[in-house]
């Protein structure tokens, strides 16, 4: 019936948004800048830190997450930002996560999720996200750039993620993005490899903040990365694994 995943996950989340309530606002104390953060990094890679339970390529990762405990971990790693899974049905995230993350450090909290529609935008602000992910596989050019302005005009941060150069082509004649995301895992195969980033680096401008997604599994793998025009690294599977988030942080970043 569908061609692939993320035709799919897509396809679920026009579903959900049927029944969508709008949540009450969270108290809002400080604002925090991704794009700001990735600028000074902690290492010589930044690094966005991703609090993810499940996907629907791996499974699931943990049994239980302690969410305050692993956001906190991260943030003694000398992560930059932590991301958060907020899809349920495919990534065993929630909007609480967040919110539980968003009390629990003082780093830009990034929600990540098949963003489609502005209501999910007002969530996200709702809920104390700083950033949102747009995924250029998943919308229209048009509809990206709405989002995207939706998002300024709250005073949400955009990571504008891509995957192939023609995505990358078409979200750039129509604007430039403060912070891009290069992901190194195909969304329709899951086929990841880094030298996705690597291929992509010339095409983003100079002065956008690139941050290189999925697959990063070793100090070599940061290495590599930097070496090939990433500002930053978002990284997922490795930390949520590791017994010691914050020895894999030291591990991979030095
Ligand atoms: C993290 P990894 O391989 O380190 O667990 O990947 C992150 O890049 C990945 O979760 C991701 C993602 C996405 C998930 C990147 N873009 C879009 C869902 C939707």
């Amino acid at each position: 019936m569908y061609n692939n995943i993320l035709d799919r996950i897509l396809e679920t989340k026009k579903e959900e948004l049927d029944g969508f309530q709008m949540p009450e606002p969270m108290p809002r104390s400080e604002k925090y800048s991704l794009r700001e953060a990735l600028s000074r990094p902690h290492h010589a890679l930044g690094l966005i830190a991703e609090v993810k339970q499940a996907s629907p390529s791996k499974g699931l990762f943990r049994e239980k997450m302690n969410v305050p405990a692993i956001a906190e971990s991260y943030e003694h790693a000398g992560a930059d930002a932590v991301s958060v899974l907020t899809d349920r049905t495919y990534f065993h995230g929630s909007a609480e996560n967040l919110i539980k993350v968003r009390k629990s450090v003082r780093l830009p909290v990034l929600r990540k999720d098949f963003i489609i529609d502005e209501r999910q935008i007002e969530e996200a602000f709702r809920i104390g996200a700083d950033a949102v992910l747009l995924i250029a596989a998943a919308l229209e050019p048009d509809l990206l750039y709405e989002l995207y302005l939706a998002a300024r005009e709250r005073g949400l941060e955009s990571l504008v993620e891509v995957h192939r150069i023609e995505e990358a082509e078409a979200v750039l004649s129509k604007f430039t993005p403060e912070i891009m995301g290069v992901n190194n895992r195909d969304l329709k195969t899951f086929e990841t490899k880094l030298e996705v980033t690597a291929a992509l680096q010339g095409t983003i401008p100079e002065d956008v903040v690139l941050v290189s997604e999925s697959g990063v599994q070793s100090a070599a793998d940061v290495m590599y990365l930097k070496n090939h025009g990433a500002d930053a690294a978002l990284v997922g599977e490795v930390l949520i694994r590791a017994h010691s988030p914050r020895e894999k942080v030291r591990e991979l970043f030095g």
